[in-house]
């Protein structure tokens, strides 16, 4: 979490991880420019958009890291986690196969932020394909083994799910911050309403 130049505004930063083609630039797409068109270039190695956005009477600037899902580069993919505040990780609803993937990028995450768990939210997307995700589990029993915040049904087809999705995860990011300066008020930090102040404590990749 970062000071923008207004002191106000913060400025989260979001990975959207997932395996290849489940729709991590066109759920992006979405939020940040309500287009959805087919056929995005596979993305090479990261890209971010960046959306405001109001949540808890509070302005948020996100920027959404649009990770390569081609394959986990190991170190090389990690180095984009660091300093995140959360994460998106999206699986396509029709491929089982990609859901077993959205477990090894949690993992991954999970490696990575070992101090603190960074919030992570799971993205069953292309809703509008099948409106009962394709996987054999329980995923509502699924995200709690795995440290899953929630999980929504998305369409970036259609627009559906992802402002829900996105707003859970960052009131999740401010309440946490909250907690930290209630507890740890001399940190100081940021100020999330004119009476509440905020801790800087930023869940840092530990890698
Ligand atoms: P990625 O960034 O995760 O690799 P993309 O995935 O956003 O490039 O999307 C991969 C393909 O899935 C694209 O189709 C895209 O149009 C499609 N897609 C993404 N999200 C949705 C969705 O919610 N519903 C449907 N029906 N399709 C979706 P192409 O045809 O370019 O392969
Ligand atoms: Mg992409």
């Amino acid at each position: 979490m970062t000071e923008t130049d207004d002191y106000d505004d913060i400025s989260l930063k979001i990975l959207v991880v997932g395996k290849l083609a489940c729709g991590k630039t066109s759920i992006i797409q979405r939020f940040c420019h309500d287009e959805f068109q087919h056929k995005y270039k596979p993305t090479i190695g990261v890209d971010f958009n960046t959306k405001e956005m109001e949540v808890m009477n509070t302005k948020v600037i996100l920027q959404l890291w649009d990770i390569a899902g081609q394959e986990r580069f190991g170190h090389m993919t990690r180095v984009y986690f660091q300093n995140a505040d959360g994460a998106l990780v999206v699986f396509d609803s029709t491929r089982s196969a990609t859901f077993y993937g959205a477990k090894e990028w949690k993992d991954d995450i999970d490696d990575c932020f070992t101090k603190a768990a960074l919030p992570t939210v799971l993205l069953a997307n292309k809703s509008d394909l099948l409106s009962t995700p394709s996987f054999p589990e329980d995923i509502d029993k699924f995200c709690d083994e795995n440290g899953f915040l929630a999980w929504f049904k998305t369409s970036a087809k259609e627009g559906t799910g992802i402002t829900e999705a996105l707003t859970e995860l960052v009131t999740i990011i401010l309440k946490n911050h909250l907690e930290s300066v209630k507890k740890s008020p001399q940190e100081g930090g940021f100020k999330l309403t004119p009476d509440e102040t905020q801790a800087t404590e930023t869940k840092k990749c530990q890698c």
